[in-house]
């Protein structure tokens, strides 16, 4: 190391751009000189890169080595050993050609859900999915965590074109600003969400957005379990509502529309299909309850003379209804997302700016931030010929129960049979529902093989775990959807350990099995970088754009992306000319009820938006009305679990637990002191959390986001550092998407009794040295297995 300082030199993740330089062994952080408005989770990146629970060298877990591939229960609970890397590939494309041959590539589930690092060419999901079909494809997942019932259901009511505008923000951000006198949003409008976005982010510009929206006058009607979501730097008021209350009130809005005469029927008649048979539900035709205020009141836990105000102002007012993407991750999620376009088509606003429906605008930055009018430079994933699938959150189902069917979409298909699970750039054990029950199914295949730069849960469950890189110790190119500039990502300081890149592995592997050259197609990782921006180039300069050489971008450093739009409207143009702008449903309009989904006869999700009760309840955990609702909503300390060890991250805990939000009555009522350790729990599991009493979290409300590392190590709780995703039921959102359903659940909070166990989930798992399993009675014989 250097006497002197070294130089910053730019970077960039999901939370933004910054630039960084090393300094002892952790890293100097200073945001990037464009971004006006950056992310304090810079933060954690400081300590976190080469902090103790990176994945070292290349491990096997012992079970594995001893006895070879086959299902086990051990996974997660067993010693691991290090390897070479040569001795861990030549293991890995051995496992791979034995399950390939003896079951076929739909056996391999390259599913890999999640959001790994920035960065176009190292995305470890597109090199993981490149690199099976390569091989000949694999079963893969569909869809998304993060909007699983609203990418099914939308092209049900405005067609496949509109839903991609709806889920990609069709209405700018910049048009509400100037436009939207009441914002009426379901979910709130959390500033902390608005930080990320999928690919990195040069320039935060939704705080400005909000700043000019506020000073012309717009009002904001926050409709939250949480006071917070709606940011302190908008006027407007906060509707404390009932977790899932929201069906309830969109159908009582709509409700007080029609009945005092100020639903737009003329844009019901020309834009809408399905009115008729919406208002018979909202007047109890059929089943004699009107969807008024005062049968919305105690399911929603807003007053009904609220609830009539509310409509009278929307109907007065330029309107734009917004729904947050955590309504839809919730059983019938389906529902608040088909509701909330009904209302916005009643209000008959649709297509005007500042007026109409929005989905997820305080769910990520780049919703309502403008696109671009071309592809963004990315790594060609190649052609997947299987043709098996799964809806991404039915993971634990398909590895349970191979051959069983499901539904999805209008489709009955069966969970294809699983023997390998390879992921890469994705955590299961943050991200999916019901740990527990995940820790069966990951018991069953034969083999698990992560990449990782961290003993995350999901590593620890693996069988083969390869040390990856991170973002700050390689060279990429750094864009998100919508950006205003393409980075070059720069080195920052050389692998930790023994890390490679997802690419090297891969290639590795591929050589092994005779693909090598398909899968890299003899490029280096520098060759590649200039080959994708080459690529890219050439699809702008075809367009007219002109666009420096590679050579001159990478000096540069950054490229202001030509051509960027602002200033969209959703479905405008169908508004201006439905015949000619014709959405591709069926009917060419809005379906407000979709013959094609009643015909689907779900019970879980009829053809048009209702109120379903949800399954679970607080008041059913038992008659001493101490069960609670329990959100599991986006840390605001961190993307995820990810770099939860970094000081940002580690700043939030509570006695070294993820804090849980609570009413002070609440925990009044339970014995609780602010700063204690209290036991969360239900019939699917326990964890520890740290106690944060707060008036802004809605009495017989808790709020606990995820992230918190999983730490099964005690007998006491299933987890001992606050994962609310022990807690969550595994139950897809319906048959229509079968999305995740992990935002809410019920619980009970209580204080801890016994003696509070340490958090140990990020140290390392314990290994065995090399030398003691090589004793072990045949240990080689699987690597002889299949041999290439
Ligand atoms: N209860 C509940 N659960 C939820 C949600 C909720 O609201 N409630 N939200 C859901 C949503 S919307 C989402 S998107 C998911 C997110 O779930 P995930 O996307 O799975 O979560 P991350 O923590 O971002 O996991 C990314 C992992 O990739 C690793 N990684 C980083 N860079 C690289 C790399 O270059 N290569 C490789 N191989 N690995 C890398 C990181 O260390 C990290 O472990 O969680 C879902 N889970
Ligand atoms: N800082 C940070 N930002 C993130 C992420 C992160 O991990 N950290 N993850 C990113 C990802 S992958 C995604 S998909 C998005 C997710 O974006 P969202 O799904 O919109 O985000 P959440 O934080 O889960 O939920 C937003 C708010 O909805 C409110 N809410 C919960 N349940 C209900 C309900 O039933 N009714 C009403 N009216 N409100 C409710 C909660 O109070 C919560 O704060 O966030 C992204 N942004
Ligand atoms: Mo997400």
């Amino acid at each position: 190391m250097g006497t002197g300082r070294e130089p910053l030199v730019a970077n960039s993740s999901h939370w933004g751009a910054f630039t960084a330089a090393r300094e002892g062994d952790g890293l100097r952080i200073e945001p990037h000189p464009l971004d006006p408005d950056p992310s304090p989770l810079l933060g954690n990146f400081t300590d976190a890169v080469s902090h103790p629970a990176r994945v070292r060298r290349p491990s096997i877990r012992r079970g594995w080595l001893e006895r070879g591939p086959g299902a086990d229960r051990r996974r997660g609970d067993d010693q691991f050993v290090e390897l070479d890397w040569d001795d861990a590939l030549d293991l890995l494309a051995g496992e791979l050609h034995r399950v390939r041959s003896d079951y076929g590539n739909a056996a391999i589930y390259g599913g890999s859900y999640g959001w790994a690092s920035a960065g176009r060419f190292h995305h470890a999901q597109s090199q993981l999915h490149r690199f099976l079909n390569c091989l000949g494809g694999f079963t893969r997942s569909v869809n998304t965590y993060s909007h699983g019932a609203s990418v099914v259901v939308l092209p049900h009511i405005v067609g496949a074109a509109g839903a991609r505008q709806v889920i990609a923000g069709g209405t700018s951000w910049s048009v509400i600003a100037r436009h939207t006198e009441l914002l009426v949003a379901f979910g709130g409008l959390r500033t902390s969400n608005t930080w990320m976005t999928p690919g990195g982010r040069t320039q935060h510009t939704v705080g400005a957005h909000l700043d000019e929206a506020a000073s012309r006058g717009m009002r904001v009607a926050s409709l939250s379990p949480l006071r917070d979501d709606l940011p302190a730097r908008l006027p407007g008021r906060w509707y404390p509502i009932t977790p899932r209350g929201d069906v309830a009130v969109i159908l009582a809005l709509c409700w007080v529309l029609v009945t005092d005469g100020l639903a737009d029927r003329a844009f019901l008649d020309r834009y809408t299909v399905g009115a008729e048979r919406f208002l018979a539900y909202l007047r109890g035709d059929l089943d004699g309850q009107p969807k008024d205020p005062d049968w919305a009141a105690p399911l929603c836990g807003l007053a009904a003379t609220e609830l009539r105000a509310l409509a009278h102002r929307m109907a007065a007012s330029r309107t734009f209804v917004h729904v947050s993407w955590s309504l839809q991750r919730s059983e019938y999620g389906e529902q608040p997302v088909w509701a909330g376009i009904a209302l916005a088509a009643l209000l008959g606003q649709i297509g005007l700016p500042g007026g109409g429906f929005g989905h997820g605008y305080g769910s990520m930055g780049d919703v309502g931030g403008g696109s671009l009018p071309y592809e963004l430079p990315s790594l060609p994933r190649g052609r997947n010929p299987v043709q098996s699938f799964i809806p991404v959150a039915r993971v634990s189902d398909m590895l349970l129960a191979p051959g069983a069917a499901f539904d999805y979409n209008g489709q009955r298909r069966p969970y294809p049979e699983i023997r390998l699970v390879y992921w890469a750039g994705g955590n299961p054990f943050h991200h999916h529902q019901d740990l527990r029950r995940l820790r069966h199914a990951f018991a069953r295949p034969d083999t698990v093989v992560v990449h990782e730069p961290y003993w995350t849960g999901t590593a620890r469950h693996a069988d083969i775990v390869l040390p990856v890189t991170t973002t700050v110790e390689r060279d990429d190119l750094g864009v998100g959807r919508g950006d205003s500039h393409l980075l070059a990502m720069k080195q920052v300081r050389p692998p930790v350990a023994e890390a490679r890149d997802d690419y090297q592995i891969f290639a590795g592997v591929a050589r092994r099995l005779g693909v090598g050259e398909e899968f890299t197609e003899g490029r280096t990782t520098p060759e590649w970088l200039a080959h994708l921006y080459h690529q890219w180039l050439g699809q702008l300069t075809g367009r007219g754009y002109r666009v420096p050489s590679f050579a001159e971008f990478w000096a540069a450093g950054a490229l202001e992306l030509p051509d960027r739009r602002g200033d969209q409207v959703l479905l405008a143009e169908f508004r201006a000319d439905p015949d000619r702008y014709r959405l591709d449903t069926p009917s060419g309009r809005i379906e407000l009820f979709s013959q094609t989904v009643a015909d689907f006869g779900y019970p879980d999700c009829p053809g048009h938006p209702a109120w379903l009760r949800p399954t679970e309840s607080p008041g059913a955990l038992g008659a001493d009305q101490l069960g609670l609702h329990l959100i599991a909503n986006q840390p605001v300390s961190r993307l995820h679990s990810q770099l939860d060890m970094g000081a940002y991250s580690q700043g939030s805990k509570v006695a070294g637990r993820e804090p849980v939000r609570m009413h002070p009555d609440d925990a009044r009522q339970r014995g609780i002191a602010a700063g204690d350790v209290v036991r969360v729990w239900n019939e699917r599991g326990s964890c520890l959390a740290g106690a944060v009493l707060s008036e802004d979290v809605l009495p017989g409300v808790v709020q606990l986001s995820t992230g918190a590392w999983f730490d099964p190590s005690s007998d006491l709780v299933t987890c001992a550092h606050g994962n609310p995703n022990v807690l969550t039921a595994d139950r897809g959102t319906s048959r229509l998407a079968q999305g995740c359903a992990g935002q809410h659940t019920v619980v009970k909070v209580e204080p801890m009794t016994q003696p509070v166990p340490p958090v140990r989930a990020f140290e390392q798992p314990a290994f065995v040295p090399a030398p003691e399993w090589r004793a072990a009675p045949s240990p080689a014989a699987v690597a002889g297995e299949g041999g290439v």
